[in-house]
């Protein structure tokens, strides 16, 4: 650590969900900037407003804080990433937006007068150079890297593009920054699992992912004895029983695949893991292999039935090894998920037949089956701005409201909105109903998952977001019960049986 009096003081927060319970997980990028401008000498105070019961005035006054930053993932935390910058603003505090979705689209974050900045890509090194700059009493923040600002004339500009940092050069996370035990998760074979990273970005270009755009297609893996240090103090000291690796794609190949095995055995502690690859780069050794290292899940982006769809989408899965693959993982005693997107733009009725048919064969334990989701920065998103098909993102509440992540808004295919509904729904209480999934013997089920997962956040949160969030939840389960079940028509239609 720089060896200098702490004066500045950063607060990190994570917003809040509006409306759902969900999995809750750490804040990974949060943590992560955190342990580094710690590791300069900053102080920092991590605020995880989905699972801290602590009000933004209790914080603020335990906490005096000299610069807010603010994490922006998805719209649904929108409202409440609005109001607690506009309790920093009125403290005449610099308020910085960033993550995926604020970096993504700087200008709509801008159009809220609360926000001074947004931090684009990759937090750390820019954060140090603003911490600094603030500490300095800097108010021109036009030589620092990777923001977007607001000019005198209004007109919102990018600085110049931030360079990646070199992941060898990042300390250790600091897990006493939060509570660990709030993050603890259900998942096969252990219940106090935590996502971790190993590796960042991923040297595909499919069109609906943000990835291109925010990794520019590039692979880092993280220096692997931080990542075993890690492990082993979150099993030493909080008795961590599951790792889920947070990688958009974990290992390109064989040879990483057994580097990893190979250090994650080394450590000779008993916590299992799953991760999520694509078809085509493992075969049956090498799930044994993995499962010999503790591997217990593996999550499966297969996307679509249809060749031709997933030609447009830029997939490039081997077609021809997607029921090899998931057969022999699952015979090496691996839980099998594959994920799928129904509606994808022009998609037709026979193509997702074709999914459902496909679906069908595989006989995966868990099904994840989302309706397509237009992800600002996408090649597809830009596709159809260009095209007009949609407007450009302008405004983020009216998304916010809209929630077209849960509630299909949108729909851009040729299928129509009650099938994408019948189809996906009941999927969804297929897998929740399945109860015939063994990890190494034992029974574990999906649906023992949720009930868990959300007994926790309930536990978390306070008596109002407890009753919002149950009344959400359960109108989402009969809503899924209701287009799963009382729709044989469409149902036949697509040959689900
Ligand atoms: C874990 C995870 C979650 C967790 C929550 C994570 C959290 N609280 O941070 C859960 C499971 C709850 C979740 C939910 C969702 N997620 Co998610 N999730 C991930 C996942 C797998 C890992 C994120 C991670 O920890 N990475 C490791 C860290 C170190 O990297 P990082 O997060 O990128 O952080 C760096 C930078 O982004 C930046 N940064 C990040 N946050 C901040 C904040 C500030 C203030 C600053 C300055 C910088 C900054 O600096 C960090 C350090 O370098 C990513 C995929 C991925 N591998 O990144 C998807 C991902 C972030 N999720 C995504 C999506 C779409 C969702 C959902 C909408 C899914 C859904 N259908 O419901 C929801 C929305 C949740 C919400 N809060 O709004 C997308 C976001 C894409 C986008 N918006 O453009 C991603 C990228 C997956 C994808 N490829 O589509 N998710």
């Amino acid at each position: 650590m720089e060896n200098r009096e702490k004066k500045q003081r950063v607060l990190l927060i994570n917003p809040k969900t509006e409306k759902y319970a969900r999995a809750i997980t750490a804040p990974l990028g949060l943590l992560s900037i955190a342990s580094y401008l710690e590791s300069k000498g900053f102080s920092v105070r991590l605020y995880d407003r989905t699972v801290e019961k602590a009000s933004v005035e209790s914080v603020f006054a335990d906490f005096p804080a000299d610069l807010v930053g603010v994490s922006l993932i998805s719209f649904l935390s929108v409202y409440d990433a609005e109001a607690v910058s506009a309790f920093f603003h009125a403290k005449g505090l610099p308020v910085v937006w960033g993550g995926p979705l604020a970096s993504e689209l700087p200008e709509a974050v801008m159009k809220n007068d609360c926000v001074d900045a947004v931090s684009i890509g990759e937090g750390e090194a820019t954060w140090l150079e603003l911490a600094r700059a603030v500490e300095a009493g800097n108010r021109d923040w036009s030589a620092i890297a990777g923001l977007a600002l607001r000019g005198p004339d209004g007109i919102i500009k990018k600085t110049e593009e931030r360079p990646f940092i070199d992941l060898a050069i990042l300390p250790d996370i600091n897990w006493r920054l939060v509570e660990v035990e709030k993050y603890f998760q259900t998942s096969y074979g252990c219940n106090k699992m935590l996502y971790l990273y190993a590796a960042k970005g991923c040297p595909f270009s499919c069109t609906f992912c943000y990835n291109k755009d925010f990794h520019r297609c590039t692979y880092r893996q993280r220096p692997m004895d931080a990542l075993l240090r890690e492990i082993r103090f979150l099993v030493e000291n909080y008795g961590m029983d599951g790792v889920y690796f947070a990688d958009e794609l974990w290992c390109r190949n064989v040879r990483e695949m057994h580097a990893i095995c190979d250090s994650l055995k080394s450590l000779n502690l008993d916590f299992v893991w799953g991760g999520q690859t694509r078809i085509g780069i493992f075969g049956k050794e090498d799930f044994e292999y993995m499962y010999n290292a503790g591997c217990r899940w593996i999550f499966f982006g297969v996307e679509s039935g249809s060749k031709e769809i997933l030609k447009r989408m830029n997939k490039k899965i081997a077609y021809d090894k997607i029921e090899q693959t998931i057969a022999d993982c699952k015979a090496a005693g691996i839980v099998t998920i594959a994920s799928f997107i129904i509606g994808y733009p022009g998609e037709t009725v026979s193509q997702a037949r074709q999914t459902v048919d496909l679906i069908c064969r595989l006989d995966t334990q868990m099904i994840n089956l989302n309706f397509f989701l237009v992800l600002p920065g996408s090649d597809i998103y830009k596709q159809m701005v260009s095209e007009g098909t949609i407007a450009p993102v302008t405004d983020l509440r009216t998304l916010a409201d809209e929630d077209p992540i849960r509630q299909l808004e949108y729909n851009y295919s040729d299928i129509p909105e009650i099938d994408i509904k019948v189809i996906r729904s009941w999927f969804m209480w297929r897998s929740f109903l399945a109860n015939d999934l063994k990890v190494d013997g034992k029974r574990s089920s999906f649906t023992k998952k949720v009930v868990r997962d959300g007994l926790k956040s309930v536990k978390t949160g306070n008596l109002k977001e407890f009753v919002a969030s149950t009344w959400n939840a359960g109108l989402e389960f009969v809503q899924t019960a209701w287009y799963a079940n009382a729709y044989p028509r469409v149902k036949k239609k697509y040959g689900i049986r």
